[in-house]
């Protein structure tokens, strides 16, 4: 099965769809009920093809219980749709320049490559990012002897998906374990979305039966304290705090002991917003993780950044800053959904080579999500995916709709250059 074809089914369910393109999660009113046997496989041709699952199609058993296969099925719908919603502006950018540039230079030359590396330049993806995928696409190309840009649209964000996996695929997860008090220390400079990223992951960890706590540990700027306590309320968790100007490491301290007299599972821990520069500040989250690892083994079992992806290559001085001084163990990445740069991904990873654990897709409290380069690729490129499988379709069975053909068709081919 092609690349875009698997996307297109993990994210919206869907295996055919050539009048429902617009509604991959909308809800079908006049759906037949027994589509979920007709799933993956090449025999298609054969059987009643797949639509979206709702959960209300969703086969329960006589206990009430959905089956794992329908839920993971519903879970990857959703997790498409935020991704999609989150990456609406960089996706606009991406498919437009992708889909001018293959409508100005139709043969895969060294003119089109140069023009795909100052495309991906200037989307934030980071230099050394952009030559390594480029030149796989040169090899890739070379190798599958691929003469027309059209032709490169998948292997190019099959590529996206390849140089993100190099280093090593698992290290996505969060490392949160049962049986131990999880310490989470949430850094960043000013403004990042620490505080609201702690919420967010308070909320997820809480409705996978977690027990969690948050401590205050931003004495410093005015209204912190209050801010982090509004979460906790909002969230239904318990917030360890002292007076604002209080030493930091204490409250951690405290924070540790309450945690552990409760039975916490997890603790995440806010700090004050701090510039890379400023030595001081750097010297107090220094004491702050001592403080914790010499009250839990082991802890800070996490130490996340956060970056705010609208800052752009500034996000990367930042991480580069922060990587030299203290042990960071993942990225999240905030504010995706407000950059249409969403490339900056690409070069936290290639570049400093951390993983980014989580990305924050809006300011819900479910915008966080856990970064996974399947999901992004989808979000990034959804429409062309959707499409592209599409027109793979009507090919094979051009015979049967001559009239979807044509529209599809022409749309695919309707990019001249602006
Ligand atoms: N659109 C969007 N906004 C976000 C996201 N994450 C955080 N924000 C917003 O970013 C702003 C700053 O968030 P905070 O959580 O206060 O940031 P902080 O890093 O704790 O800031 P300081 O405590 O001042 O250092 C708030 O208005 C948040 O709503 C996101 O993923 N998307
Ligand atoms: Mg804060």
């Amino acid at each position: 099965m092609s690349f875009f074809k698997r996307l297109k089914e993990k994210f919206t369910g869907q295996t055919e769809d050539k009048s429902e393109q617009e509604e991959t999660l909308e809800p079908l009113e006049d759906e037949e009920n027994d589509a979920s046997e007709t799933a993956e496989n090449e025999a298609e041709e054969e059987t009643p093809k797949k639509k979206p699952k709702k959960l209300s199609e969703a086969d329960f058993d006589e206990d009430g219980l959905i089956s794992i296969e329908d839920f993971e099925e519903i879970e990857a719908q959703k997790l498409g749709a935020k991704f999609k919603a989150g990456l609406e502006k960089s996706r606009q950018n991406f498919q437009e320049q992708l889909n001018n540039l293959i409508a100005r230079y139709r043969k895969v030359d060294e003119d089109f490559f140069e023009a795909l590396e100052e495309m991906l330049i200037t989307a934030d993806v980071g230099f050394n990012t952009v030559m390594e995928l480029v030149d796989e696409l040169r090899d890739e190309a070379r190798r599958q002897n691929i003469q027309e840009t059209e032709d490169l649209r998948e292997v190019i964000v099959e590529k996206i998906v390849e140089i993100y996996h190099q280093d090593d695929e698992n290290s996505e997860a969060v490392d949160i374990q049962e049986d131990r008090l999880n310490v989470i220390l949430m850094v960043g400079v000013n403004g990042v979305g620490k505080t609201t990223t702690i919420g967010k992951l308070a909320h997820r960890y809480q409705s996978e039966g977690k027990k969690v706590m948050l401590a205050a540990g931003d004495t410093f700027r005015a209204g912190a304290i209050e801010q982090l306590q509004v979460w906790g309320e909002r969230v239904g968790v318990d917030v360890v705090s002292q007076s604002e100007g209080s030493d930091p490491a204490a409250v951690m301290y405290d924070a540790i002991n309450a945690a552990k007299n409760k039975g916490v599972d997890i603790l995440i821990c806010d700090t004050a917003g701090r510039l890379q520069n400023k030595a001081n500040l750097m010297n107090e989250l220094e004491k702050v993780k001592r403080v914790i690892g010499r009250a839990v083994p082991d802890a800070p079992h996490e130490v996340l950044l956060c970056l705010d992806a609208t800052t752009g290559q500034n996000a990367l001085s930042q991480a580069r800053s922060f990587k030299e001084v203290t042990n960071v163990t993942g990225i999240v990445l905030t504010k995706l959904d407000g950059t249409a740069k969403g490339g900056i991904v690409l070069a936290i990873r290639n570049e400093l080579h951390i993983p980014v654990k989580y990305v924050g897709l809006g300011e819900k409290l479910d915008d966080l999500q856990p970064f996974n380069p399947e999901s992004y690729v989808y979000g990034l490129f959804a429409d062309m995916i959707e499409k592209n499988v599409d027109v793979d379709e009507i090919d094979a069975d051009a015979n049967d709709e001559p009239e979807t053909v044509d529209t599809v068709e022409n749309e695919g081919n309707d990019h001249g250059p602006r």
